[in-house]
């Protein structure tokens, strides 16, 4: 009985040990530009305190860090549940509009289409402006199927300017993302991605592209991005 209560014991100190590791360690900005705590006090028009690495608004909004290493899982973006890391993401009809941008570079949004060393970037599309004053949108049946999302664009040119959501597909499998979950006071869902462009230790601030994602609850499919879901959707019904 005591081995057993001890094997517990050190079961659970190393689940709380790797816990405390499964998270991207994010830099301080330079050059005075904004933290996340800053962002989203910008974003949603009210002021935020930290809790650990969440947050929590004036106004009700909780803003709840996903998980960058150690969880396996899909995030769906219809669904509160947080099931793992932010590496995987599904959803159906999907809008992505960028909020914020403080870089020098513009940035564009997408995911990642086909599998393995032979996945190509899909773009959704590419900010324009600087700061708050971004635009920069899609829409897209994400279908139920699992996708990889990236952002591409900063100093330097082909995949070295590719980020995934998967840390291992990028240079020196450095993870790119941070994610959270917001809710609003009356249950209101979105996600917040908060992309970093720069390899370069010191400057991972993860706030050079700043994603808001929202499901879309509307019946009708909305396929922009050429990626051909509808092309298959239309096959599989006629095969059934
Ligand atoms: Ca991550
Ligand atoms: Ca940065």
């Amino acid at each position: 009985m005591r081995s057993v209560a001890l094997g517990l014991l050190i079961v659970l100190g190393g689940s709380l040990a790797t816990a405390q590791g499964d998270y991207t360690t994010i830099q301080a900005p330079l050059f005075g530009e904004p933290t996340h705590q800053d962002i989203l006090s910008h974003l949603y028009g009210t002021s935020f305190s930290a809790s650990g690495l969440n947050f929590i608004g004036a106004n009700g909004i909780t803003v709840t860090r996903l998980h960058d290493f150690g969880g396996g899982g899909v995030v769906d973006f219809r669904d509160g549940s947080l099931p793992g890391a932010d590496s995987l993401f599904t959803g159906g009809n999907t809008r992505a509009s960028a909020t914020a941008v403080f870089s020098s570079s513009r940035q564009q949004f997408g995911l990642m289409s086909g599998d393995g060393p032979g996945a190509t970037f899909q773009k959704g599309f590419e900010t324009q402006g600087l700061g708050y004053n971004v635009s920069g949108s899609f829409t897209i049946d994400l279908a139920d199927q699992s996708w990889v999302l990236a952002r591409r664009g900063g100093l330097f040119s082909g995949q070295r300017n590719l980020h995934t959501s998967v840390a291992s597909d990028n240079p020196f499998d450095q993870d790119h993302l941070v994610t959270y979950r917001v809710e609003g006071p009356g249950g209101q869902l979105s996600w917040l991605l908060f992309w970093e462009d720069s390899s370069i230790p010191g400057l991972r601030d993860f706030n050079d592209l700043v994603v808001e994602i929202q499901a879309i609850p509307a019946p009708a499919a909305l396929l922009l991005g050429g990626l051909g879901l509808a092309m298959i959707g239309f096959g599989r019904r006629w095969l059934a």
